[in-house]
């Protein structure tokens, strides 16, 4: 099908949309490439400078030790990884972090547990962190896993900026993946978040040994979010020795372009994170990333336990590709 046949030449540009549904979803991941490019810039440049690309940096405040068995993660306790169980780091600890990100050229600080779900003391001692991280002047994030309607304002109360809560893959796929927990789950989280006034950073993995139909149900229920999350990381799956997900067969990089192209074109207003997996991804695949209009990266040496590209091979790529770092 080309472009001017299709559908989606006819909408209205920029129009942001709520109803996707799995078949539009999955005629746009089927366009021919340069259509589908094409689409994607264009909605990104009705939004966006395309040159402007926001920076997070991540830091695990409370690594590994998880009950959960979510079949990718290194951190849970079930899986030989090697990653071991920590403490939820000190106040001061995390600022120092906080300070050299800010230092460094982040605008945003994302702070992960490798929590089911945090008890209430543990949101009074992330709340400290929040408030001491945006007393620096950098946007917050925070990934605690499952909340309630009253921990999320809890957290909206201490000035959380954004809350990150992944969907993951599609409802179909999600039970070969993590048994402890529902989708349900995550969409109660999801909206306790919303309802609280936090900004939602939700998206999911790819490379998981999903079908396309996945890649497409997740993006569809994305979009079809009664408001879509300010903020969608898609991650590459990283294969983690120990896991179940180990030995996976790898995606074509192609098809993670076109997830963030699908995602760029449903949700026009959201920013799109090129989230985990660049350590692993070569120069070409990032700079097609960013021309299907992901406009958001994970800065800093370290994801939450696996590496990240170092900071000053990111501003080479930047650079070369003529992008800048965006201010708050
Ligand atoms: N425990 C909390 C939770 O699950 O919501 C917060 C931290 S958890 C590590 C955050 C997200 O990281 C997961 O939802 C998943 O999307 C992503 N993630 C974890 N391990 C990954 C891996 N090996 N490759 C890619 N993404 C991964
Ligand atoms: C997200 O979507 N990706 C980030 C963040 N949200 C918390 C996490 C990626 C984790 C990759 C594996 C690790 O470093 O442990
Ligand atoms: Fe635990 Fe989160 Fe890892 Fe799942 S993704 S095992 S909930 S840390």
């Amino acid at each position: 099908m080309s472009l001017v046949e299709s559908p989606f030449s006819a909408a209205t540009p920029g129009l942001v949309r709520n109803d996707w549904t799995r078949a539009e979803v999955a005629a746009l991941f089927a366009l021919p490439f340069p259509d589908l490019m094409f689409e994607a810039q264009r909605v990104h440049r009705l939004h966006f400078d395309p040159s402007e690309v926001q920076v997070s940096t991540l830091l695990s405040i409370k690594t590994g030790g998880c009950p959960e068995d979510c079949a990718y993660c290194p951190q849970a306790a079930r899986y030989d990884t090697g990653v071991k169980a920590e403490k939820l780091m000190a106040l001061d600890a995390v600022l120092a972090e906080a300070r050299a990100a800010k230092a460094a050229g982040a605008s945003r600080f994302c702070m992960g547990a490798a929590w089911r779900e945090p008890k209430d003391r543990d949101v009074e001692n992330v709340c400290q962190m929040v408030e001491g991280v945006r007393a620096l002047g950098l946007e917050t994030c925070a990934t605690l896993g499952m909340l309630t309607a009253e921990q999320a304002q809890r957290l909206k109360r201490s000035g959380l900026d954004y809350y990150n809560h992944n969907l993951d893959t599609s409802p179909e796929f999600y039970g070969a993946i993590i048994t402890t927990r529902t989708y349900q789950h995550r969409l109660d989280t999801l909206d306790h978040v919303r309802a609280a006034g936090i900004h939602v950073c939700c998206g999911g993995i790819v490379g998981m040994g999903e079908g396309a139909e996945d890649r497409a149900g997740l993006i569809a229920t994305l979009a079809s979010l009664p408001v879509h999350p300010e903020s969608v990381p898609i991650n590459m799956l990283v294969q983690i020795e120990g896991t179940p997900l180990m030995g996976e067969q790898k995606l074509d990089p192609l098809e993670f372009v076109r997830t963030i192209a699908v995602a760029r074109i449903t949700m026009p207003k959201s920013m799109v994170r090129l989230s985990a997996g660049r350590e692993d991804m070569s120069e070409e695949t990032q700079a097609l990333c960013f021309l299907a209009g992901a406009n958001s990266i994970f800065y800093g040496p370290k994801l939450l336990t696996t590496p990240n590209p170092e900071r000053d091979r990111d501003m080479r790529l930047l650079d070369k590709l003529g992008l800048r770092p965006m201010d708050r």
